[in-house]
């Protein structure tokens, strides 16, 4: 049996009617599981179009109020697992650390200094990266997702794999999402970029371009990828977000004070001789982030 249909909800951890997604924590099995759906876009490749019309998949229909030339309400659509009405994803057993990160939570701007992250950011990362990263290594290393993989590199020092980021339905190119995770498991996070990187980030930026426009037929060229890193990021591998920049949503993943152009941090490190640990990132954290209560909350500017 499907382990959502076992899900037995307590609470929402967060709604956003913009994203139209809703979260939810809940049990399976008596362990905690956090489930999260949203609401599929239209499609708009003409075979689906004409498919929708054909079948006529809005099924029932209410008007609610016209007005001269103008007429709306609301309707049904049928849909199939093809067409899908939503995504959902599914966290199972889900930690302490899974569940901060969907709650709904206070935002404070901070402005972590060298030291702050050499004395408080360093040691907390030290403890994130063991089974936290299970799923990284499994795609790197022991072929999970194989199928799902866009391309390849596999040079132990300069390699990364290009996969379908588990927030993106893999199919709708309007709101495409990949993610770049590196071969090397030296680099947790910005932090350990160095000014020696700057060639192996400028090729590797290519090759995502070059490697996602080839993947899909040219339907979305290098020029339209919006390539960016996380900082804090969830996870302590480095691994580059790489979005069509026609895709308007995803606020909380895209936003500035947590998104960083990856050629912003590229040019920044030609004059960063001790490169990005030396100077202060800004960024939101969240009240509930263990960074805050580690040290981060004496870290705010006003
Ligand atoms: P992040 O910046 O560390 O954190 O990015 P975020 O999740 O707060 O954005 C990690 C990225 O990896 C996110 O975009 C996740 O959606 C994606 N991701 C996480 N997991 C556990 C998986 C997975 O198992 N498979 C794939 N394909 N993507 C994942």
């Amino acid at each position: 049996m499907s382990l959502i249909r076992e899900f037995q909800y307590s609470k929402i951890l967060t709604s956003n009617a913009q994203e139209k997604t809703v979260t939810f924590l809940g049990k399976i099995k008596g362990e905690d599981a956090i489930l999260k759906l949203e609401k599929t876009p239209f499609a708009t490749e003409t075979s689906e179009i004409d498919a929708f019309f054909a079948k006529n998949t809005i099924s029932d229909i209410k008007e609610l109020a016209s007005n001269d030339v103008y007429h709306w309400g609301v309707s049904l659509l049928e849909q199939t697992l093809q067409n899908p009405t939503c995504k959902y994803s599914l966290v199972y057993p889900a930690t302490e650390t899974h569940i901060a990160k969907f709650e709904t939570a206070a935002y404070h701007m901070i402005s972590e200094t060298p030291e702050h992250y050499q004395n408080v950011v360093k040691p907390y990362i030290s403890t994130m990266q063991g089974d936290r990263l299970k799923w990284v290594r499994n795609i790197l290393f022991e072929g999970a997702e194989a199928e799902r993989v866009v391309y390849r590199n596999d040079d132990r020092e300069k390699g990364f794999v290009l996969v379908p980021d588990m927030k993106w339905d893999g199919t709708t190119l309007d709101t495409l999402y990949i993610c770049a995770i590196v071969l090397r498991e030296d680099i947790a996070s910005i932090r350990d970029l160095k000014r020696e990187h700057v060639n192996w980030l400028n090729g590797m930026q290519d090759e995502i371009k070059a490697g996602v426009a080839k993947y899909y037929g040219n339907k979305i060229k290098g020029d339209e990828l919006r390539i960016f890193v996380h900082y804090q990021p969830s996870y302590y591998h480095f691994h580059i977000h790489i979005v069509n920049i026609s895709h308007p949503g995803l606020a909380s993943t895209m936003s500035v004070g947590r998104a960083v152009l990856l050629q912003d941090v590229i040019d920044q490190l030609e004059y960063l001789e001790d490169g990005i640990a030396s100077r202060t990132l800004t960024y939101a954290l969240a009240e509930n982030h263990k960074l805050w209560d580690l040290g981060l909350k004496y870290a705010t500017r006003g």
